[in-house]
């Protein structure tokens, strides 16, 4: 069989588009001029016609490590090799152990158990189910309200939208769960434009959980989640003392706090977990895409002890929580993210986001007064530069951007009109340089 990576020279124009309905995308414009990526390595893609492309945004925020770095490649291959699959409920397989272990060890405190998915939606959605199921089983059961934030991406799960609070990811859908209410998004740019790392207005922003709890009552509520940075939504960095705060509130009224680490975990804000950034210990975290640096599909939740524990009362035949995937803890995706994490340890990758995060804040903030840009926003390596959107044509500019950036050879994500920047950890001040002088090039022209 020949591969199309084979063969770059097969054009797209010999390539029939038509049958699969891309996710996110516009299909149409899509497949009137097809941006197809045929090859990657390190830092770059390469497209079907044989353009070298410089990644900034690790693949969709997943390929932490860089793309096809050998030691995961390696690992995957043998793992497909040895054994393809092992049943996920009543079996096990290794792997799954190891890899729980390792990240028990790398998770803040009392997180010390892992229940593996597939996906960051997934996670979403178990995490939501373990927090409901838990106070059941304490004989709480009153307590099933859940309570997201404004601008919220938490995937695409019923679960995740209802919690979510992005207007266009909801508002086709009908009522979602009921007994979800959201605080308010902490972005405000009359206050907090241009702020590198942590905006010092906003952490009065977490008493609205007060409010919530003084309406609803803390007996209904199991759990709040946030991104600890929103990632999706545009790049909103907490301000400082936020979270912190969120952690008083929660704890204080028996509530479950979630971090949604999908895009924060695995060093993209130089440490493990944003958790470890903030000083701040959440009750579960969601985790994903970084798990195996995109290479094969994981998700999973880590759980406090504590919670863990409240499970493992009843009768010890009796499984104690119904739920759970075909493909929890794949031996594929165990394989992939067990060489992930030792290659994020051989290599300091954390350390190295840590180093290369001021390079970037430079670099980013240095669009301030090129053309159209209202906001610069950054944490870790992480950042998002806010355009104005066109009258009567929000995203239309940032859409516009991030095609000419791709002309150009540079990949970069436009959400509505933020263009957000996520290099994989291993990139060079070079390439931040060539990122960022791209992208002033681009919004020279785009009008
Ligand atoms: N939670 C968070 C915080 C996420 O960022 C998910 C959950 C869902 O993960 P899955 O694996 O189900 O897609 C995400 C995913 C973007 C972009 O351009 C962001 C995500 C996915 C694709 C694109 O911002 N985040």
């Amino acid at each position: 069989m020949t591969l199309l990576s084979d063969q770059p020279h097969i054009a797209s124009t010999e390539l029939d588009l038509e049958a699969h309905w891309m996710p996110f995308t516009a299909n149409r414009q899509f497949k009137s001029a097809p941006r197809l990526l045929v090859r990657a390595e390190g830092m770059y893609y390469w497209t079907d016609d044989g353009r070298k492309i410089l990644d900034g945004f690790a693949g969709l925020w997943c390929c932490n490590a860089g793309h096809c770095r050998k030691p995961i490649v390696q690992a995957i291959q043998a793992q497909a090799a040895a054994m393809d699959y092992a049943p996920a409920f009543q079996m096990g397989h290794p792997l799954s152990f190891e890899l729980a272990t390792r990240l028990a060890a790398m998770a803040p405190g009392k997180l010390d158990h892992v229940f593996f998915c597939n996906s960051g939606s997934e996670a979403v959605d178990s995490a939501l189910k373990i927090a409901l199921a838990y106070h059941r089983v304490r004989g709480e059961g009153a307590r099933t309200r859940l309570i997201g934030r404004e601008r919220g991406y938490h995937g695409v799960g019923f679960g995740g939208i209802s919690v979510g609070g992005i207007p266009a990811n909801r508002k086709m859908f009908g009522t979602m769960l009921a007994g979800v209410d959201h605080l308010p998004h902490t972005l405000d740019l009359q206050h907090n434009a241009f702020t590198r790392g942590e905006p010092a207005w906003g952490a009065h922003l977490a008493e609205e959980l007060e409010r919530l709890v003084a309406l609803h009552d803390a007996s209904t509520i199991a759990a709040v989640i946030v991104e600890p940075l929103a990632g999706s939504t545009g790049v909103l960095v907490p301000p400082q003392g936020y979270l912190q705060r969120l952690r008083e509130i929660t704890r204080k009224h028996g509530i479950l706090l979630i971090f949604d680490e999908v895009i924060t975990a695995f060093g993209r804000l130089g440490s493990a977990f944003a958790a470890d950034v903030y000083g701040v210990e959440p009750d579960l975290i969601t985790f994903a895409k970084g798990v195996t640096s995109g290479t094969v599909p994981m998700g999973g939740v880590m759980v406090a002890s504590d919670i863990y524990q409240a499970f493992m009362s009843g009768p010890p035949a009796a499984i104690e929580l119904f739920h759970g995937y075909t493909y929890s803890a794949h031996p594929l995706a165990c394989a992939a993210g067990v060489a992930t994490l030792q290659l994020y340890e051989d290599e300091d990758l954390f350390a190295r986001a840590r180093r290369m995060a001021p390079k970037l804040e430079e670099a980013v903030h240095s669009l301030r007064g090129s053309p159209h840009v209202i906001d610069v926003r950054n944490q870790g390596l992480v950042a998002g530069i806010e355009l104005a959107a066109r009258p009567n044509a929000t995203g239309a500019r940032g859409f516009e951007t991030f095609l000419r950036c791709f002309e150009q050879n540079v990949l970069v994500r436009s959400t509505g009109d933020i263009i957000a920047l996520a290099p994989a950890l291993i990139v060079e001040e070079a390439q931040i340089d060539e990122m960022v002088g791209t992208l002033r090039k681009v919004l020279a022209t785009v009008q």
